[in-house]
């Protein structure tokens, strides 16, 4: 099997979601960068991989896709290595309930329209545009206890062990945290900040998201 290839930049939440299930599974991979700021994913040369503009996209044995859950469920399914989804049914409808969550209203809550207004657009020299965080406060409040709700007392999402959606639910939240609305939120969830430290000692990701 060849090593397989990430196209994007390590500052992307969608990227470091498979690079952290690459390093999970022990696969050694080649991130090519695509830079973000420089918006380098609507250039042909991305477009060409990820026709909507986007990054991840994802090559491995001379096939290419996009979409990170869908990356993230090849390389548990292609790879050895620990199984990142659990084995009944009722566990892994949880996995993929929160995948779903992170994609459908977490990301565009917490990061589209908290972080990247809150801490993104500032350091580039824009202004916060402070309607648009604020209209997303409840929304990231939601999500924020909807993932708190689904954790219960586990340790994991995937229960006893690292799933993909601890995978795919961390980067997020690791930004939102970047931010004071979202310090704020986390600071009344306990559980979601225990897990965060839980995960944060984890190998895979001091790897992709250093000092995160
Ligand atoms: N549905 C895509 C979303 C990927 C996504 O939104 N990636 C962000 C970076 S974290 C991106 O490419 N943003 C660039 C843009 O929106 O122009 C996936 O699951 O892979």
């Amino acid at each position: 099997m060849s090593q397989p290839i990430v196209y994007g930049d390590a500052i992307s939440t969608y990227v470091r979601s498979v690079r952290l299930a690459l390093e999970e599974k022990g696969v050694a991979h080649t991130l090519v960068a695509v830079d973000l700021v420089k918006s380098q994913q609507l250039e042909k040369e991305h477009l060409a991989r990820h026709p909507w503009g986007k990054m991840p996209a994802f090559e491995h044995d001379g096939n290419s896709f996009y979409e990170a859950s869908a990356i993230m469920r090849y390389v548990d399914e292609a790879f050895p290595g620990p199984a990142l989804m659990p084995a009944t049914p009722v566990e892994r409808i949880r996995v993929n309930q929160v995948m779903s969550i992170v994609d459908s209203y977490g990301y565009p809550a917490s990061i589209t329209n908290i972080f990247i207004p809150r801490v993104l657009v500032p350091s580039l020299g824009g202004q916060t545009d402070e309607a648009q965080v604020e209209a997303a406060k409840p929304k990231a409040a939601l999500f924020l206890s909807e993932i708190t709700r689904l954790l219960g007392w586990d340790s994991y999402y995937g229960g006893a062990t690292v799933s993909l959606a601890d995978l795919h639910v961390l980067p997020v939240l690791a930004y939102l945290r970047a931010t004071p609305e979202g310090q704020a939120m986390l600071a009344a969830a306990p559980s979601i900040g225990a897990w965060m430290a839980r995960m944060n000692e984890r190998s895979s990701v001091q790897a992709v998201m250093p000092g995160a």
